[in-house]
């Protein structure tokens, strides 16, 4: 009964960039819920890289080229999909960029790549494939929002810009078609250890030092505590659960921050 609830077998998943990351942690964790799991990346090498990774956890994914930037290319993507997998039941916008450059010094043109893909594509996609979730009165679509959504950062601006963006597309593609059986929500991940964050997390960074003590869960984030929370939001269990950004964040949103001293005021 409660696994009835996870059961996610004879369901279609497209999940954008899931070829490693936070992407393949909810590939994994849906696959492994019985899922049919396609993948896309921009690189092809990738794409070979990625079957046997998810091999490994016993999943045949289904993976293809194609930019979520590029409508055309999407209309045929999710068309092959459609044609030799089935249509998609759940939609994981996971697909994402980050530019950290001061506003003053951004190029118009960096800003607009990043919107493009943080903000854009989700928009391409799920004008794509909501229709289809519509008529069949059944889907699952998750915009991966960011802490940013809320929040702004020196030097993130075109991706808090994005992020919040995304959050309030969430909220009104729930005010559009909830009452089709299609629930919509977003993941706000925390620091979580991927590529996008290795530049500011490694080699003694000091914003390694902010993370630690700003997350009261004391560790960055790990791709699989993200899929976890994924499989929630693709699954029965949150059939009535619509317009909601679920934070996975270790606490850091409900953190102020304090001073460390001897009291720790
Ligand atoms: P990642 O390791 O950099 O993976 C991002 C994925 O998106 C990659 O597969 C990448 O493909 C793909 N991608 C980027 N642009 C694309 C495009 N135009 N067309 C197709 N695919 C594209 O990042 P991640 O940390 O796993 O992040 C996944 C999502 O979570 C992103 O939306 C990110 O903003 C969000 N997020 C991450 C964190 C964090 O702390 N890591 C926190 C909050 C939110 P390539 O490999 O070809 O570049
Ligand atoms: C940064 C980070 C973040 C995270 C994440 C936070 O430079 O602050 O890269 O933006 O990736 O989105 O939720």
């Amino acid at each position: 009964m409660i696994n009835e609830l996870f059961d996610l077998k004879g369901k279609v998943a497209l999940i954008t960039g899931g070829t490693h990351g936070i992407g393949m942690a909810i590939g994994k964790v849906l696959g492994q819920a019985g899922a049919k799991i396609c993948v896309n990346d921009r690189v092809k090498e990738r794409l070979v890289s990625c079957k046997e990774e998810y091999a490994k956890a016993g999943i045949d994914a289904y993976s293809l080229v194609f930019d979520v930037t590029d409508e055309a290319a999407v209309d045929a993507g999710v068309t092959k999909i459609e044609k030799e997998v089935g249509p998609i039941d759940i939609l994981v916008n996971n697909a994402g960029i980050i530019k950290r450059i001061p506003i003053l010094d951004m190029k118009i043109s960096e800003f607009e790549q990043v919107i493009d893909v943080d903000l854009v594509a989700p928009l391409i996609l799920a004008k794509r494939i909501a229709p289809g979730m519509i008529e069949r009165r059944s889907g699952k679509i998750i915009n991966m929002c960011s802490m940013m959504s809320v929040y702004g950062r020196n030097s993130v601006s075109a991706y808090a810009a994005a992020k919040g963006g995304l959050k309030l597309l969430t909220e009104n593609m729930t005010c559009e078609w909830a009452k089709y059986n299609v629930q919509i929500n977003g993941i706000g991940p925390g620091y979580i250890a991927t590529s996008q964050t290795a530049d500011i997390r490694l080699n003694g960074h000091p914003f390694n030092d902010l993370v630690m003590t700003r997350t009261p869960a004391g560790r960055w984030g790990e791709p699989e505590d993200v899929g976890n929370a994924a499989l929630f939001l693709a699954s029965k269990a949150s059939d009535f659960v619509n317009g909601h950004i679920l934070y996975v964040d270790g606490g850091i949103l409900a953190n102020f921050g304090y001073v460390k001293g001897e009291n720790e005021i």
